[in-house]
């Protein structure tokens, strides 16, 4: 992170009352749209390991900038209940495997934010900076997955069989493509859907752009099912194969395989070069959409069932986590159940801190910092420690989380994005802006007389 340092000279021959106030408002309209920063998030949970972890460090307290409400609430594929839980009993149910448009899920690329409509159908882009739309573009099916932004272009597949290729500046059709030959439809979610909705995200990697296409299981239905591998740059050339099963879910890639989600049913992998099958994981009564590949390059996914709880499998290392979410970073794990978040040592797989919580509904990591997402809050807690650090009201589940550019995006399943940010007034990261701070302000300019002096205001 690089840092923007004001100065303010001792020297000046300005009335130092006036001229600290003068000086603030200043600071106020000039200095502060300067912020310099910080790394994006262009395709969900960050990149195509699926992450959720960005370098990223936000200085907390945040406050909210600006919240994007709409009156269309996202409409899920699957009307499955997150969590089927008997408390009375004792029992916990199997969690839903298809999890993955609860919330429009975004991606960031400097100062644009991107999200996709699973109610009207529509590619947004907002400014980060005040959560003005840029532009929008229709496709005609729902969008349920967040787009991918690479080079520029806008990726992004919908119920209406296509992948759409759009320009990330001003959301013109660079090129759509769809596997299928025909234009068949039929009634999804009850609207008219192309008998291959893409239900997968766009992966892009290398310059060539990959996504699943195809809804229908058995072999009277095979034709209507794709795995495409296209030219990023105009939608040409690649590959197409059959895939034995439907797919849905995020894409991951890693060491020229595609690993490639299927719903309630386990993933498959694939040579990126060609699209042969080359192998899976799990066995008939595994699945889940959720699935990462750690920094080791071991495999995760789930939720997996079993009598006492859904839980989540990581391949060859950790094994199983009782969790909705996970994080791989360094020598540990950490991960959310519905009642805890959890920092396990991956050597020993011993417990190095546990925490009550009650945002089971997402998870990432910024820097040193995890976010989790619950029923109406998002909270902030220390990954040396634990101790929460910060908690704010949303509007809904907070299902989908996003850390860029100085900000930390939490979207809900009313369809709610809100945008925090530190408050660059705020000198005592206090999470408000006063006449305290405006006293530190000025206390520092009367101390200042050399710019390499501890004293001097340094703003972020
Ligand atoms: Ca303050």
């Amino acid at each position: 992170m690089k840092y923007f340092t004001f100065y303010l000279n001792r020297k000046t021959p300005l009335n130092k009352s006036l001229g600290v106030y003068i000086l603030f408002f200043l600071l106020i309209t000039i200095v502060a749209p300067s912020i310099i920063f910080a790394e994006d998030w262009p395709t969900h949970l960050h990149d195509n390991f699926r992450s959720a972890s960005t370098s990223e460090q936000l200085t907390l307290p945040l406050l909210q900038y600006w919240a994007y409400s709409t009156e269309r609430a996202p409409l899920p594929a699957w009307n499955e209940t997150p969590a089927l839980q008997d408390f009375y009993h004792g029992l916990y149910g199997n969690k839903s495997r298809v999890l993955y448009d609860q919330a429009f899920h975004v991606v960031v690329v400097g100062n644009s934010l991107y999200f996709g409509s699973s109610h009207s159908d529509k590619l947004v882009c907002l400014n980060i900076n005040n959560g003005q739309q840029r532009w929008k573009f229709f496709a005609e099916g729902p969008i349920r997955f967040a787009p991918t932004v690479s080079n520029g272009k806008v990726f992004f597949g919908s119920d209406d069989g296509y992948v759409y290729c759009l320009n990330a500046d001003n959301g013109s059709l660079l090129w759509r493509n769809r596997a299928a030959s025909s234009n068949g439809f039929m009634f999804v979610n009850s609207r008219p859907a192309s008998v291959s909705p893409v239900r997968t995200s766009v992966l892009v990697e290398n310059g060539m752009a990959y996504w699943g296409a195809g809804l229908l299981s058995g072999a009277k239905t095979g034709l209507s099912r794709y795995l495409c591998a296209r030219n990023a740059y105009d939608g040409t050339g690649g590959w197409t194969v059959t895939p034995s099963k439907p797919h849905q879910g995020y894409l991951l890639s890693a060491n020229g395989k595609l690993y490639v989600p299927s719903g309630k049913s386990y993933p498959l992998l694939y040579n990126q070069s060609n699209g042969s099958f080359a192998g899976s994981y799990g066995g008939s009564r595994d699945g889940g959409c959720y699935a990462l590949i750690t920094e080791h390059n071991t495999f995760a996914f789930g939720p997996h069932y079993s009598g006492t709880g859904s839980y989540i499998n990581e391949y060859g290392a950790i094994g199983r986590v009782d969790g909705n979410f996970m994080i791989v970073k360094g020598d540990y794990t950490y991960y959310c159940t519905d009642t805890e978040l959890v920092k396990l040592n991956r050597s020993n797989k011993q417990i190095v801190w546990s925490v009550t919580s009650p945002c089971r509904y997402s998870l990432i990591m910024a820097g040193d910092t995890l976010f989790a997402g619950g029923d109406d809050e998002v909270s902030a807690f220390s990954a040396l420690d634990g101790i929460n650090l910060w908690t704010a009201e949303t509007d809904g589940r907070a299902h989908g989380l996003a850390v860029a550019n100085g900000y930390l995006f939490v979207s809900t399943d009313l369809g709610t994005i809100h945008a925090f940010k530190k408050n660059v007034y705020d000198l005592n990261n206090n999470g408000i802006v006063d006449l305290v701070d405006l006293m530190m302000f000025g206390q520092s300019w009367l101390d200042c007389t050399n710019p390499n002096d501890n004293n001097c205001v340094e703003f972020p």
